[in-house]
Formats: structure tokens, C-alpha cells, sequence
């Protein structure tokens, strides 16, 4: 399979979709193709175990998760399937995120979920580190990423001239 989507973005519910725009503006800006659904590992568990199964068939190379409260959507990917699952925490009125974190991240040893920050910067790094993955057989998106980096290089050193102006 050449040029497939390799990559997925499910989400716990559309009320997580605010946070989670940083990634399809990354994966756009490094013109990746991705799909995007909505996934419950609880209100929709069949649709979450299929999708997970037929996952690896269906060509993808990395699976993004986000969820909120108790956050067991990437557990349950992860669970079944042995592609890459990264995790996002959403953050979630009462705990803030804290809970989602703590569910996201505490998976038992055998069943691993890389788990990044919860909220926006989180879901940039997902973004990024899914592409870190994918670069690993992939010599353009290996320069994009050094470009990127470059970039966000620059950007600091022209704020650090700025400030040191300012003040
Ligand atoms: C999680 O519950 C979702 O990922 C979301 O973060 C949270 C609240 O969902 P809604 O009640 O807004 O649909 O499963």
C-alpha cells in the first residue's frame, strides 16, 4: 500500500475537537493525510475493539487518542492492536485533566501507550511524535522534521533579540 493514510486521529467525543486542532494543523503542514473519528471507549467499546483490530489491515502506521475523564480510549486501542498508540489527557471540569492524565498514562506493564501532555501542547506533540515515527522509514519527512525544527529555532532566538530590546 503507497500513499495510504498512515495515520489516525480518534477522539473520546466532537467536545474534545477544540483541543485537538494544533494537530491537524501540523499534520497539514507537513502534508500528511489522516482520518478522524469519533471513538468512545465506552459509549461506542464494539466500534473502538474493530477499529483497533483492523487497524494494521487497513494500512495505518500510528494511532492518535484523545479522551477525557476517565480516559481509557488509548488503553483500549492499544489493547488491540500493536501499532503505536499515543495518548492524549483531555481536560475535563471537575480534575482538569489531571484524571484523564492519570488514565492515559497508567497502563499496566505489556501494554504500552506513549502519553503526552494533556490539553493543546499535548496534542502538537502528538502530532509531532507520530511524525517522528513515521520519519523513521521516511527520508523527506526526516528533513521536514529538521526543518520544523530550525524554524521554532529561529523563532526563539528572535524573540530573545526582542525582548532583550524591550526591556
Ligand atoms: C470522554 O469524556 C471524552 O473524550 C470527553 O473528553 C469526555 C466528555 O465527553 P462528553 O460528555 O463531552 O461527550 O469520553
Amino acid at each position: 500500500m503507497k500513499n495510504h493514510v498512515k495515520i489516525a486521529v480518534l477522539m473520546g467525543s466532537d467536545s474534545d475537537l477544540p483541543n485537538l486542532r494544533g494537530i491537524f494543523s501540523i499534520l497539514d503542514e507537513f502534508k500528511l493525510k489522516y482520518s478522524v473519528r469519533v471513538i468512545s471507549a465506552h459509549r461506542t467499546p464494539d466500534i473502538a475493539a474493530h477499529f483497533a483490530k483492523t487497524a494494521k489491515e487497513n494500512g495505518y502506521e500510528v494511532i492518535i487518542c484523545a479522551a477525557g475523564m476517565a480516559a481509557h480510549l488509548a488503553g483500549v486501542i492499544a489493547s488491540h492492536t500493536i501499532i503505536p498508540v499515543i495518548g492524549i489527557p483531555m481536560p475535563c471540569p471537575p480534575f482538569d485533566g489531571l484524571d484523564s492524565l492519570l488514565s492515559t498514562v497508567q497502563m499496566p506493564p505489556g501494554i504500552p501507550v506513549a502519553t503526552v501532555t494533556a490539553g493543546k501542547a499535548g496534542a502538537k506533540n502528538a502530532a509531532l511524535y507520530a511524525i517522528q515515527i513515521l520519519a523513521l522509514n521516511d527520508d523527506d519527512l526526516t528533513k521536514k522534521l529538521i526543518r520544523f525544527r530550525a524554524v521554532q529555532k529561529e523563532k526563539v532566538i528572535l524573540a530573545d533579540q526582542d525582548i532583550r530590546n524591550k526591556i
